[in-house]
């Protein structure tokens, strides 16, 4: 899914009070030397008073304070073996104890805290004695050592654990010369994107590829975390480009850092960092990768800190601090956001052998069990505060698409073990073609949207993605209606097919009506440009992998003709303004997502399909494979999922 990210951003909280040490653990070891200072002073007159008690009380009084009525001593001490009681460290001891050790301990006591007031008062002394520059410099001392402790905390190797049936990591090359043409002019596509990324936009999130520099949007926050590198490599890695692909991991090595100071989309920075890296992983066995994507999702964690469980749409990786999107309903988390979160989580925990990430993607999945849905729909928004839903609109496209995707793939994922996940996402897709697919009088199918119990007949862009999922969910489906859903994947795919064909440039809208005579076209401005999205070409592959129809090669490469001709410039790829125009316009962005998902899917559509098969691995929503875990091989049989 996408968010609206060019939208204004309003309601910023205040971090919240108090966030003492025990909030962040890191402050604790970085207290600067002036602050230690003063807590010395504090406590050397702590000291000194007392110092000044223990002399001037009535020595009576010492006694009475702990007597209890039980006309006992107390005496400090932690060795039971003499027949005394031990009560929290205090011993006691009965009357008639020799007065005289008595007196040896409390001047046993008396002399160590004089000695501890005067060590006290000569460190104090010391550090009054030292310039300004010496304190800073023991002050910088102090934090790179805590910054080096850091590193070495997080760079740390993980427990091993057994890796997945790691089956079709192979060149997939066709036989036939036509289609080894076809696939070549993708991989060179790819090598223009990267290229330009690489020469003009390098450790940027994304590239411009006119003005020749880099881009980003608030989605990654406001630090260059090379989103396009991290999202590309599997796909540079697929493509065989080895070279390409250890400049990209020699940089995430040297440069990916996750203590910024940067709030970023929970959402994106999983689909995108964490699937790319994890994916990054598995194919290629570097462990740098595994160790990027758990120290990254240890900055998300945070996000789920609210009443709920339901985590924020973005978090501060540094302070951990929360917030929602300002335009999102009522201050709601996003369905699409929060619900695409598990199969990476479920990865994790299998990385890591700590079922966090485990644990809280299922209690999402529990307590969206428990709600009731408006006609058996999900409402895009829920508030994380209340765990009311918001608004009652309903989405296979933005905001809802790939929370209905993740139910389906988590089945895959589990090996198909997780039967909690599929009856979901049954349930889920009945009430949705019950209430939102419908066929146009052209005998088009399309999915609609649903807004306050009225249907609007309009498909995004992004909703073409439905037609892969149906294919893919066919086999297993409920009164074994695998036919009724392939059919139904064919007939979104010809949609969406029909949404390009019917365009100037035979590339898709980002949305489609089916409304007042018209079929498959954009009527609104704002919603005819193209900026280089996969779904459509997403529902091609999948259909080609379950069919074998050459009629989705044929798309494919007509996909691939149009976005050479109208997207491609010197500088990479750009997004076009206006689909139908014969002179169209560039937004002037090559998304990440378009060297991840647009070009991987082209280039497996030419493919053979022993290159990542189906039944071993599963695509995450910004197609970044993931294995399949095999029951053997995962460390959470012990989880209801994979009982
Ligand atoms: C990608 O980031 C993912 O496919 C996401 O699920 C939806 N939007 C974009 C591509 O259009």
């Amino acid at each position: 899914m996408t968010t609206p990210a060019l939208l204004p951003l309003s309601g910023r909280r205040l971090p919240p009070l108090n966030l003492g040490a025990s909030a962040f653990p890191h402050h604790r070891a970085t207290l600067r030397l002036s602050e230690k200072f003063i807590l010395l002073l504090i406590l050397s007159a702590f000291i000194t008073l007392c110092f000044g008690a223990f002399f001037f009380l009535p020595d009576s009084s010492k006694h009475k304070r702990f007597d209890l009525g039980l006309e006992d001593v107390l005496i400090p001490h932690v060795d039971t073996s003499k027949g005394g009681k031990n009560l929290g460290g205090f011993l006691i001891h009965g009357q008639g104890h020799d007065e005289h050790r008595h007196r040896e301990e409390e001047e046993r006591l008396r002399n160590k805290i004089r000695a501890d007031h005067e060590k006290a008062l000569e460190e104090a002394k010391e550090k009054l004695k030292k310039s300004r520059d010496e304190i800073q410099a023991e002050i910088q001392t102090e934090k790179n050592k805590v910054v080096q402790e850091l590193k070495r905390k997080d760079s740390k190797p993980l427990p091993p654990v057994p890796l997945p049936n790691l089956i079709g990591i192979n060149s997939g090359e066709p036989a036939d010369p036509d289609i080894r043409e076809k696939r070549n002019k993708v991989k060179e596509m790819m090598k223009h994107a990267w290229d330009n990324y690489r020469q003009y936009g390098w450790g940027h999130n994304e590239l411009k590829p006119i003005a020749r520099k880099g881009h980003s949007t608030n989605i990654f926050g406001n630090s260059q975390m090379g989103a396009t590198i991290v999202d590309a490599l599997d796909t540079l890695y697929i493509m065989g480009l080895h070279d390409e692909f250890r400049e990209g991991q020699e940089w995430i090595d040297k440069n990916l850092d996750f203590s910024v100071n940067s709030e970023v989309s929970v959402f994106e920075v999983n689909i995108r960092f964490i699937g790319g890296l994890l994916a990054a992983y598995y194919l290629s066995g570097q462990e740098v990768f595994k160790i990027k994507a758990v120290q990254l999702a240890g900055k998300l964690l945070p996000a789920f800190n609210t009443p709920t469980g339901i985590p924020w749409a973005m978090v501060n990786l540094k302070s951990g601090v929360g917030r929602n999107w300002g335009w999102a309903s009522a201050g709601s988390s996003i369905l699409a956001e929060f619900g695409t979160l598990h199969m990476e989580f479920v990865h994790l925990s299998y990385l890591t052998g700590d079922p966090v990430y485990y644990n809280k993607v299922m209690h999402i999945r529990k307590l969206l069990q428990k709600m009731d849905r408006p006609n058996g729909l999900y409402p895009n928004y829920l508030n994380p505060r209340t765990g009311r839903w918001g608004q009652h609109h309903t989405s296979v496209g933005g905001l809802g698409d790939s929370f209905y995707e993740y139910l389906l793939k988590a089945w895959l994922m589990s090996d198909k073990m997780d039967t909690e996940a599929r009856k979901m996402y049954d349930d889920a897709i009945e009430a949705i073609e019950k209430h939102l697919i419908r066929k146009s009088n052209g005998g088009l199918t399309f999915i609609g949207e649903w807004k306050n119990g009225h249907l609007e007949r309009k498909m995004g862009h992004l909703t073409c993605f439905a037609g892969g999922m149906f294919a893919l969910g066919a086999d297993g489906s409920r009164d074994d209606k695998a036919g009724h859903y392939l059919q139904l994947g064919a007939e979104i795919a010809h949609t969406c097919h029909e949404s390009y064909d019917r365009t100037t440039l035979k590339l898709g809208p980002e949305a489609f009506k089916f409304d007042g005579g018209v079929e498959a076209v954009a009527v609104r401005q704002n919603e005819k440009y193209y900026i280089l999205r996969p779904e459509v070409i997403e529902t091609y592959w999948y259909m080609w992998r379950f069919t074998h129809d050459p009629k989705y090669r044929q798309w494919g490469w007509e996909a691939t003709q149009a976005i050479d001709k109208y997207c491609r410039v010197s500088g990479g790829f750009s997004g076009v303004k206006d689909v139908y125009s014969s002179s169209p316009t560039y937004d002037d962005v090559q998304q990440s997502f378009f060297l991840a998902e647009t070009l991987k899917y082209l280039y497996l559509l030419f493919s053979n399909d022993d290159l990542l098969p189906l039944d071993n691995w599963v695509f995450n929503t910004e197609a970044h494979p993931l294995p399949v875990l095999h029951l053997a091989n995962t460390t959470l049989s012990g989880n209801p999922a994979y009982r």
